[in-house]
């Protein structure tokens, strides 16, 4: 397996200093080793993963240094723009690394949301004209390094290094803080789901939708209710928006995090402009990380949320931090009748042995859609 270590040092002696992206499970590990030995300016975690491009073609411009872009290839998708229409060779020509984490390779085992991502992967790298290299646990990475950044400088483009499940070595960081929050997100999405009975649920992607499966599973709920977002991470709010529009008569619960919030967060804009919208509540279960996938932090330290959502012109916005707090304010927000907002602030526990969906998610629109029906 490839060291962090040594793959970071190698960085900094090709004179690649400036990193940014979106974290990926895959990546965890070298992303960790990467926070521990970078100033906030040299690392940046971004909003998503076009805004990590965005962000290198500055560093570029300022310093006419390769600047180093991290993701999970489903943020691919997020990133092609600000690629073909900015530092794509026929506009302006901007060099950068691309680090991609390649979840669903074929003939591996991953989650549904990976598996055509997995497979067109390659063919959307060379179709957009990006040069790749894949690197795995017995690469050389001195070679990928140097040859990437050769390779990005003189074709005056991004150039990408596709990373294999399994090629970095284990590193835990040696920053992680624990939050003493009193509510873990498992235990706030309970509390919730016991609540609100016949509502429609819309949650995010990662843990908050593998533990609404559990939730519903350990009470005996069943899913129809639920649609669980579990790829297209920060989309899930227009999703409920859309049921929400179709079914005024039903409330609708969208289970959101603070990173997938940041992501597209010009999404509560148009919530907040849907003024006939009366049956909208967005929760946020907001940990201040990527709990998901290995809890790097989020910018959500010097966000103030609610006031986000006023200036968004949501109708009802609260904040809550403990299981009192929840549960008196809940009758509140279904009695509402417009774009609530309740963030609750929790700590960053999950179970180790938290499990996946075991049905499809086909099994799931089926049911999902056969509920909205009546
Ligand atoms: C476009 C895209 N980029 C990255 C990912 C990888 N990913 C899955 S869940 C997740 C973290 C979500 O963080 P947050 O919304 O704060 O929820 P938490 O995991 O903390 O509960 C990330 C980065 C993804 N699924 N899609």
């Amino acid at each position: 397996m490839i060291s962090p270590k040594l793959f970071f040092e190698e960085l900094k002696s090709n004179n690649i200093d400036f990193i940014t992206g979106v974290p990926d499970s895959l990546l965890k590990n070298i992303i960790a080793y990467i926070t521990d030995n970078s100033s906030e300016e040299n690392h940046i975690i971004s909003a998503n993963e076009g805004a990590a491009v965005a962000l290198a073609v500055g560093h570029h411009l300022a310093t006419n240094k390769v600047p180093f872009v991290y993701m999970q290839n489903s943020g691919l998708g997020n990133a092609v723009n600000p690629i073909l229409s900015i530092a794509d060779e026929m506009v302006y020509g901007i060099p950068m690394i691309l680090m991609i984490g390649w979840r669903g390779e074929p003939n591996l085992k991953d989650e549904p949301q990976h598996l055509k991502q997995g497979i067109v992967t390659e063919n959307i790298l060379q179709s957009i004209g990006i040069p790749y290299q894949i690197i795995d646990a017995d690469s050389d990475a001195k070679k990928i390094i140097a040859k990437a950044k050769m390779q990005a400088l003189e074709l005056e483009k991004p150039v990408a290094i596709l990373v294999r499940k399994n090629t970095f070595d284990d590193y835990k960081s040696e920053k992680t803080s624990k939050s003493d929050l009193e509510l873990s997100r498992e235990q706030a999405i309970e509390i919730i789901l016991n609540f609100i009975d016949d509502a429609i649920v819309v949650s995010t992607t990662g843990k908050t939708s593998r533990e609404v499966f559990e939730i519903r599973e350990a009470l005996n709920h069943g899913h129809h209710k639920d649609f669980l977002t579990v790829g297209g991470m920060g989309h899930t709010s227009q999703i409920a928006t859309g049921i929400a529009l179709a079914k005024k008569e039903e409330q609708v619960f969208c289970l959101d995090g603070d990173g997938s919030v940041i992501m597209h967060m010009g999404s509560l804009a148009t919530v907040g402009h849907l003024q006939s919208l009366n049956n909208f509540n967005h929760v946020i279960l907001n940990n201040l990380v990527h709990d998901s996938v290995g809890g790097q932090k989020t910018v959500a330290s010097t966000i103030n949320f609610c006031d986000v959502a006023k200036a968004c012109s949501y109708s009802k916005i609260i904040s809550v931090s403990t299981r009192n707090e929840l549960k008196t304010v809940l009758p509140e927000i279904i009695a509402h009748k417009g774009r609530a907002f309740l963030e609750i602030l929790i700590n960053r526990e999950s179970r180790k042995d938290l499990g996946r969906p075991t049905t499809t998610t086909k099994d799931n629109k089926v049911a999902f859609k056969n509920f909205l029906k009546g």
